[in-house]
């Protein structure tokens, strides 16, 4: 089969207008405070207990086209053997990996942050596609201040992913384009709907550039939200301003915009996208899910690490899948949390 031809089965597999994909890609770092969060450390046989109960849990593949993986869980298996991929996979989830190695400062633009990982990254492919893997996920992200992000950073951070979206495609492996626009601050939603907007106008501006098929990969962007410390905008407020701006910059060649959820609540992300889809009259693209936090942190906590808690973290994992899945369809009322 041809590249194209592979890619364009692994969108048709991870849009199909009702599913959104899970991220359980969080790095060791990060999984560790999330750990930290419910009284847990972390361990290896911790992290892989967790995963497999995440992907076990019965009925996920009627609310999740895929899930991304992190490294580490592409070699692990569940207690009868079978790698965790390949349990995904049975559920009709396509698995897929994070390649990003995470982040630091940008020279020359203070405020500013830059992703690694390029180095080595068409071989590193290669490796995660004979593990199972047919898309991958790199993430860039964008601090506001008042200066941030500067020209030079919407502009080495739009290359990156630009060159990290080259590269999957040039091995058959779907890339997902995250450009995060952090939460944090006092900034209006207004500033962050300009900041989007010129980030997302630069990173399709180097897509193009580097010759990245757009019907060949997808969009993880932020929402359109005030900053954490200013008062919350409503959900009709975020969806107007988050397709105003999608519309004002993504081509209709990307066939799904799978948001990220950035640290809103498990309720606050399933209601801003589920305004989103009521609002999305005449937009071209399906308008979907891939959160890490806002699906998984109430499942957690239920399990806490004891695996007598599993049934019932499992059982308000699927809810949140599903409440997301309402959303996506523009289904979804508040009293459902209930
Ligand atoms: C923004 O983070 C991504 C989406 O998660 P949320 O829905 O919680 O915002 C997430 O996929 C993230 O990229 C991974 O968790 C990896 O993060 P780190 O910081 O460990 O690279």
């Amino acid at each position: 089969m041809s590249l194209a031809n592979e890619m364009h089965d692994t969108i048709i597999a991870l849009v199909d207008g009702h599913r959104g994909i899970l991220a359980a890609d969080e790095s060791s770092g990060t999984i560790a405070k999330r750990f930290a969060a419910v009284g847990l450390e972390s361990s290896e046989e911790g992290r892989r207990s967790y995963r497999s109960m995440l992907l076990s849990t019965k009925g996920l593949g009627e609310h999740i086209a895929g899930v991304i993986l992190f490294e580490e869980t592409l070699s692990q298996k569940n207690d009868n053997g079978t790698p965790l991929p390949e349990v995904a996979a049975e559920q009709g989830i396509v698995p897929g990996i994070k390649v990003d190695k995470g982040k630091g400062p940008l020279p020359g633009a203070p405020g500013d942050l830059i992703t690694y990982g390029l180095d080595g990254l068409a071989e590193r492919l290669e490796t995660y596609k004979a593990q199972g893997a047919r898309f991958a996920k790199w993430r860039e992200v964008y601090p506001i201040s008042h200066h941030n992000p500067t020209r030079l950073g919407l502009r080495a951070n739009a290359e990156m992913l630009a060159r990290y979206a080259a590269v999957c495609q040039s091995v058959g492996i779907v890339p997902i384009v995250e450009p995060e626009v952090l939460l944090d601050g006092s900034h209006s939603i207004e500033r962050s709907a300009q900041v989007n907007e010129q980030v997302w106008h630069s990173v399709f501006h180097a897509l193009h550039l580097h010759g990245v098929a757009l019907e060949h990969m997808l969009l993880k962007p932020s929402m359109v939200t005030p900053g954490k410390e200013s008062p919350k905008a409503s959900p009709e407020q975020i969806a107007e301003l988050t397709l105003r701006m999608l519309k004002r910059t993504v081509p209709a060649a990307v066939p799904s915009i799978n948001f990220l959820s950035g640290g809103q609540t498990p309720e606050e992300a399933t209601a801003n996208l589920n305004a989103i889809n009521q609002l999305r009259v005449n937009s071209p693209w399906q308008l979907s899910f891939s959160y890490a936090r806002a699906l998984q942190e109430p499942a957690l906590k239920a399990w806490s690490g004891n695996p007598g808690n599993a049934p019932i973290a499992q059982e308000i994992f699927l809810k949140r899948a599903r409440l997301n899945q309402l959303a996506m369809l523009g289904d979804y009322q508040a009293s459902m949390e209930a």
